[in-house]
């Protein structure tokens, strides 16, 4: 700067780099804070710039308004420029916290692995939910039974052939032979006739257990739901369209059913009954029939003004067959990666 040189020639010039210095000091600045540091030493009082106002009077009085214009516009060309980087500066530090804080809401996460009911539960369940539907109400009972509910109630003597058809476990409990893990839901019927008075309509859900050995279509543990209805004046009939109302509604419309004789101590006469795929290949589901008037009579039902038709059927192997599973053991053995399927 050639300062104290009296011609408003120098002035000019001091007044041009005092403005590139300014200019350059205002490039430099950073960001908001630095900028906002150097504003005193380039457009306060002090700075340069103000200072060659001072210098103003020492020129000729002619080029002193050329001069003090020439000085205003510098003074404002930094002013602007310093305000334009202080926008720019703001802009980008706004950016940079924006960028910051940015939630991003489209992100994915896996969603933590949830547990399955198992497909027993599920079919138990979906059983439930068909038979509600139909009107029915579901009931329990004990899994470690008397012998008296589990075979005497229901018609089967001691020593009566019938019982070998179920090898039964018993429990260590009470006199010899008396307590047992039940074969079927059927005593299930006897403990809802005895505590309730008819008409009846229950199912009963439940775990059963024989000495079975374990085989694609056996397991010592496994589950059957039991039907009980007693009214008056129920038939085979009845019996026969509330099993083809369960087929159409569990299986699907191109199911139908059938009743074929059979025998069960409990029931007078006795059915089993399949259900016909779409493909026409019957399946054996379970054993029904009317329940026996000696059956009646020992729960404490008339037989002259009630009657009734009971069914059992077991869990698994429809879970077999809707799910097209080969082997019941498939459903014990706790594989997830098989269970997860269903
Ligand atoms: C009975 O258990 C009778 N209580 C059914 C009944 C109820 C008849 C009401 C009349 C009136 P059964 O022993 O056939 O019947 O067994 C019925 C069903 O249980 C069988 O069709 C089969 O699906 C299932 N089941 C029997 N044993 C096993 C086993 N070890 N593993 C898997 N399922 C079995």
């Amino acid at each position: 700067m050639s300062a104290g040189v009296p011609d408003a020639v120098a002035l000019a010039a001091d007044a041009r780099s005092c403005t590139e210095a300014a200019l350059a000091a205002i490039a430099d600045a950073a960001d908001v804070a630095a900028l906002a540091a150097v504003r005193p030493e380039l457009l306060g009082k002090g700075s340069p710039l103000s200072g060659l106002r001072r210098r103003l009077g020492s020129l000729a009085p002619a080029a002193r308004p050329a001069a003090g214009r020439a000085l205003s516009e510098a003074l404002a060309a930094v002013e602007a420029r310093y305000t334009e980087r202080l926008d720019e500066l703001r802009a980008a530090e706004r950016r940079a916290q924006l960028e910051a804080e940015r939630l991003d809401l489209t992100e994915l996460h896996e969603p933590p692995p949830v547990g399955r009911l198992h497909v027993i539960t599920q079919t138990q369940r979906r059983l439930e939910d068909v038979f509600c539907a139909m009107g029915y109400t579901v009931a329990e009972g004990p899994e470690i039974e008397t012998e008296w509910h589990n075979f005497g109630a229901l018609n089967f003597p001691p020593g009566h052939p019938a019982r070998d058809m179920y090898d039964t476990l018993y429990v260590d409990h009470g006199s010899p032979g008396s307590t047992l893990l039940r074969t079927h839901t059927s005593p299930v019927q006897v403990r809802v006739m005895q505590t309730r008075p008819p008409p009846l309509y229950v199912v009963a859900p439940g775990r059963c257990y024989r000495q079975d050995t374990a085989d694609a279509t056996h397991m010592p543990v496994f589950h059957q739901i039991e039907g009980l209805v007693v009214d008056e004046g129920i038939t085979l009939g009845d019996l026969a369209g509330a099993i083809e109302t369960f087929t159409t509604a569990y299986f699907g419309p191109g199911f139908t059913s059938r009743l074929r004789p059979s025998y069960f101590p409990f029931t007078e006469p006795s059915a089993e009954f399949d259900v016909q795929r779409p493909d026409g290949t019957w399946l054996e589901l379970g054993g029904s029939g009317m329940v026996h008037p000696s059956v009646l009579e020992v729960c404490g039902v008339d037989p002259e003004r009630w009657s009734g038709f009971a069914f059992g059927f077991g869990i698994d192997r429809l879970a077999m067959l809707r799910y097209g599973i080969d082997d019941l053991r498939d459903l014990w053995t706790n594989d997830v990666s098989f269970l997860e399927q269903f």
